[in-house]
C-alpha cells in the first residue's frame, strides 16, 4: 500500500465475545499510544471514526452459565454494523483499520470487507478461534469468529459478507497458533485452512512460514484481510490480553511478520484485537500494537 494513501480507524469497544472485562478499553488505549499521529508521520491521511456503539455487559441481563454461545444477539447487532461500515469504507478505496475489542468483532469487520470480492485472511493468533456452539468448551463467542468467517458456525452470524462462506478456506492462512481445544484441533486438522504452528516457526523461522502463509492468503484474487490477536505475542512482551499463552513470538518475530505483509503490497483491510488495558503494564501492549500496525503498513527502520 502507498503510504500517502487514506486509512480510517473504526473503534470496537466490545468484551461480550470475551470471558473477562477490559477489552472494551482497547480501543482507546491503542489511540492514546499515539496511533493516529504515527500513522501521519508516516504519510497516511487518517480519518477517525471513533467508536461503534456497544452495548456493556452490566447492561445486559447475564446468559446462564452453561450457555454455548454467549451474547449471540447483541453481538451479532454489533457485528451487522461493523460490517455495514467496513464495506461502505472499502466502496470508497479507503484502508480501515480496525480497533478491538474482542476477536468476535472480526466476524463484522472481515465480513464486510469480503463483501463483493474474494480475500484471502490471515490469522496470526495463539489460539485458532475455530470453535463452534457445538466445540467451545466456554461458550465465549471470541473462540469462534475463524470457524465462522470459513462458514461453520450460527446463520446469524456467518452470512454477514452477503455469502457463506464469506472466504474460502483454501485461501485462509493461521499463524504461530500454540493452543488447542480438543475438539477444535479435530475440527481445524479436517480444515484445508493452512495452519502455521509455534513448532513450525521454531523449526523453519519466522520468515520462511510467512512467505508461505502469504502465498496461501494472496492466490484469493482481491488480496486479503490480516487479523492480528495481540496474544500471539509472547506474554512477557503482551501482558496486557484477556486469555495469555506462554510461549509465544518475540517482539522482532511479530515486526518481521508484519513488515513481510507490507511488502506483499495485497493487504486490504486489518484488525488489531484482545488488547485489555486491565491487565497491561504501563500500556505497553497498546504501544507495541501501535508498532506493529505501522510495520505493516510500511514502515521500515531504514
Ligand atoms: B482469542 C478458547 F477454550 N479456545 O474457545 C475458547 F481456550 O480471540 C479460548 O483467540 C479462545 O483470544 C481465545 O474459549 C479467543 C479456550
Ligand atoms: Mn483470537
Ligand atoms: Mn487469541
Ligand atoms: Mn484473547
Amino acid at each position: 500500500m502507498k503510504t500517502d494513501a487514506t486509512i480510517t480507524i473504526i473503534g470496537v469497544p466490545l468484551d461480550l465475545g470475551a470471558g473477562r472485562r477490559g477489552v472494551d478499553m482497547g480501543p482507546s488505549a491503542i489511540r492514546y499510544a499515539g496511533l493516529s499521529r504515527r500513522l501521519a508521520e508516516l504519510g497516511y491521511q487518517v480519518i477517525d471514526y471513533g467508536n461503534l456503539v456497544t452495548p456493556m455487559v452490566e447492561t445486559i441481563p447475564l446468559p446462564p452459565p452453561d450457555a454455548r454461545l454467549r451474547y449471540l444477539e447483541p453481538i451479532t447487532e454489533v457485528c451487522e454494523r461493523l460490517a455495514d461500515q467496513v464495506a461502505k469504507v472499502v466502496r470508497q478505496g479507503i484502508t480501515p483499520l480496525i480497533l478491538g475489542g474482542d476477536h468476535s468483532l472480526t466476524i463484522g469487520s472481515a465480513s464486510g470487507s469480503a463483501r463483493g470480492r474474494r480475500l484471502g485472511l490471515l490469522w496470526i493468533d495463539a489460539h485458532a478461534d475455530f470453535n463452534d456452539e457445538h466445540t467451545t468448551p466456554s461458550g465465549n463467542i471470541h473462540g469462534m469468529p475463524l470457524a465462522v468467517l470459513t462458514g461453520r458456525g450460527h446463520p446469524r452470524l456467518t452470512g454477514l459478507a452477503g455469502r457463506v462462506p464469506a472466504f474460502d478456506p483454501a485461501h485462509v492462512a493461521l499463524v504461530a497458533v500454540r493452543d488447542l481445544d480438543p475438539l477444535e484441533r479435530e475440527a481445524l486438522r479436517a480444515s484445508p485452512i493452512s495452519v502455521f504452528t509455534m513448532h513450525d516457526i521454531d523449526r523453519r523461522g519466522m520468515a520462511a512460514v510467512m512467505e508461505q502463509a502469504l502465498t496461501v492468503v494472496t492466490t484469493a484474487p482481491d488480496g486479503f484481510h490480516l487479523s492480528f490477536d495481540l496474544d500471539v505475542v509472547d506474554p512477557r512482551t503482551a501482558p496486557g490480553v484477556g486469555t495469555p499463552v506462554s510461549g509465544g513470538i518475540s517482539r522482532r518475530e511479530a515486526h518481521l511478520a508484519m513488515e513481510l505483509i507490507a511488502e506483499r503490497g495485497a493487504l486490504q483491510s486489518l484488525d488489531v484485537v484482545e488488547v485489555n488495558p486491565i491487565l497491561d503494564e504501563r500500556n505497553a501492549t497498546a504501544e507495541l500494537a501501535v508498532e506493529l500496525v505501522l510495520s505493516a503498513l510500511g514502515k521500515r527502520i531504514l
